[in-house]
């Protein structure tokens, strides 16, 4: 889009200004041409200034997830090389799963600033406010056995914790599996699937929605955001989802060099479930022990009473003690 690359021109000049006759030149259209694209530009909310005789500058930007923004000086290799951004959809994960099964690829990300259909594990919904979060999707084809793939909801979410820790020095830590809490408050939710054969993954999407500029009146009891533990102060959403793509492709590529070890080692550093007494429940079982472990596929160890460890692949944490 010609706008894209006038906001990208602008932007690597940004000490100064940029004369319609440049922009003109390096686009190769007409002045009046970059006139119009500039003022739909100003429409979607940027700030640019105009002065005759010296030409066009930025002034500020919009906290909007389109591509433009959210891969302005992005260094990855894998994750987010392209990004489809909406204003809504039903649920970002249907969105890539319908992109993923027509050949998408790795590394693809779609992100939207409203869900109306947004969903968690087993149905439940996942409350996505407009403008307020970030709610996205990522695509990616792993060369691993489908029973291997609660990894990936492993790096996912050490990658969101780090960011949030890295950004607000917020004390972010992983509750087994897929939550992220903030003094024991979901703050990001993690939905993993796939689409796979027997003893083959065609594709696995990872569904991630984190509650950043989020006011707790619009979110489920227990649940939080950043602005409400960061006393009220908003943050950049794009800054915030441009930093969970660099963590991301960071562990996804230790991943794909088989250093889970090292992952799992970090995941446990982030996480505060272990060493405590808990409850797991899934479907209609529900077993208690002490949380021991996690293993390198991503499988809880519990210490039952009977002495014995357990292995549990699935299911819902509730920390009793
Ligand atoms: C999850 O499920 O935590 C996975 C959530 C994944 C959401 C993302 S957004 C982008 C992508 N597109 C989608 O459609 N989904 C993914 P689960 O562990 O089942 O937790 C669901 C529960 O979390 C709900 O039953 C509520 O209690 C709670 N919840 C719902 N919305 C929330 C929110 N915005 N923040 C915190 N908790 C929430």
């Amino acid at each position: 889009m010609l706008e894209d690359k006038i906001l990208n021109y602008l932007k690597k000049h940004e000490e100064g200004y940029v004369s319609g006759e440049e922009l003109s030149c390096e686009l190769g259209v007409s002045r009046t041409a970059v006139w119009k694209h500039i003022e739909n530009l100003r429409e979607e909310g940027y700030d640019i200034e105009a002065f005759p005789h010296l030409g066009y500058k930025v002034i500020s930007i919009p906290d909007r997830l389109t591509e433009v923004e959210l891969k302005w000086q992005l260094k990855t290799d894998i994750i987010a090389r392209k990004i489809y951004s909406y204003k809504e959809t039903a649920s970002t994960n249907d969105t890539a799963y319908n992109l993923a099964i027509h050949g998408e690829k790795e590394g693809s990300v779609v992100i939207a600033e409203s869900q109306t259909a947004g969903r968690g594990r087993m149905g439940r919904k996942w409350a996505s406010p407009k403008s307020k979060g970030a709610y996205f999707s990522i695509i990616l084809r792993p060369d691993i056995l489908p029973k291997d793939v609660s990894s990936i909801t492993l790096f996912s979410a050490l990658s969101v914790a780090k960011t949030i820790r890295e950004m607000t020095c917020l004390p972010a830590f992983i509750k087994w599996p897929n939550d992220v809490l903030v003094n024991n408050q979901k703050i990001c939710g993690i939905l993993t699937e796939m689409n796979a054969e027997t003893d083959k993954i065609n594709f696995v999407i990872i569904g991630i929605g984190i509650n950043i500029n989020t006011r707790k009146d619009l979110l489920p009891k227990g649940a939080t955001s950043i602005l409400e533990e960061h006393g009220g102060a908003e943050i950049s959403r794009v800054d915030v989802a441009r930093n969970i793509f660099k963590n991301l492709d960071k562990y996804y590529k230790l991943f794909k060099g088989g250093f889970i070890g090292e992952i799992i080692k970090e995941y446990k550093e982030f996480s505060n479930f272990l060493g405590t007494r808990v409850q797991v429940a899934h479907h209609d079982t529900k077993i208690e022990g002490y949380a021991i472990d996690v293993d390198k596929d991503g499988a809880l160890i519990l210490r039952m009473d009977s002495g014995l460890n357990k292995r549990v692949l699935a299911g819902d944490v509730l920390m009793l003690r």
